[in-house]
């Protein structure tokens, strides 16, 4: 393998444990063959280090450019669908003390049984926390005119912004390439004798790593 670019994230000096973790990821359809294989990569690397199936999330926009407003909606999306779940759980709560004051003492375990049920099949279903971390996957080739610049400019700063605005760690997991080639070799798919590397297995990574060290240093866990 002659280009350095290729080989990927060493190992990092710790292992993380995905389980605790929801993450998104966000992918542009434009180079589809690049991209599926990309994500497809991603979800089997996060698998493969503990993120539950029901906690990772998939969302597809059109292209690179929609991929930083895209982040940041869905940030925002799973911070509320996170109160609505808490509010609920509340609201149920409330009516099961509200049961148990109308019937009397000795009636709790008749009247909690069905409110259990609900809680307990809630919580074996898909996670509502907000997420962790949010994987942004695109793929710009070159072409003759300026596009490539000025996409590759908006979508770097852009998603830059979105973590660093709501504190959630956002993955940058755009290839910008010169040829079809190069990106080909950076989702592992190469055409040539040497298949290359599939980064979205690097992002998987980073993704938990940045999941563990934001629950662990806002709680100043250094
Ligand atoms: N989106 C990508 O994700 N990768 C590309 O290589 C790419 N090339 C583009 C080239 C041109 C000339 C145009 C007009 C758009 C391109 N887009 C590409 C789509 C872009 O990210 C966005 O979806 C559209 O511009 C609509 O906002």
């Amino acid at each position: 393998m002659s280009d350095p670019t290729i080989k990927g994230l060493g190992p990092a000096p710790t292992s993380y444990d995905g389980s605790p973790f929801r993450i998104a990821i966000v992918h542009a359809r434009w180079n589809d063959t690049v991209i599926q294989a990309l994500v497809q990569g991603c979800i089997a690397k996060l698998k493969s280090i503990g993120v539950k199936d029901s906690n990772i999330v998939v969302k597809s926009v059109p292209g690179s450019y929609e991929l930083p407003f895209a982040c940041q909606r869905l940030i925002e999306g799973g911070k509320t669908q996170s109160a609505k779940s808490a509010s609920s759980m509340l609201s149920s709560t409330t009516n099961l003390l509200s049961l148990i004051d109308s019937v009397g003492s000795s009636t709790p375990k008749d009247a909690t049984s069905p409110t259990q049920t609900k809680e307990s099949q809630t919580s074996a279903g898909p996670s509502t926390a907000p997420f962790s971390a949010i994987i942004a996957i695109g793929c710009l080739l070159k072409g003759s005119t300026m596009h490539f610049e000025y996409i590759c400019d908006a979508v770097t700063h852009g998603l830059m912004r979105v973590q660093l605005d709501s504190g959630t760690p956002v993955i940058f997991g755009v290839l910008t390439c010169m040829t079809e080639d190069q990106a080909l070799e950076r989702a592992g798919i190469g055409r040539k004798g040497d298949k290359g590397h599939n980064h979205g297995e690097d992002w998987a990574l980073a993704a938990v790593e940045a999941s563990a060290q934001v629950a662990d240093w806002s709680k100043g866990q250094l």
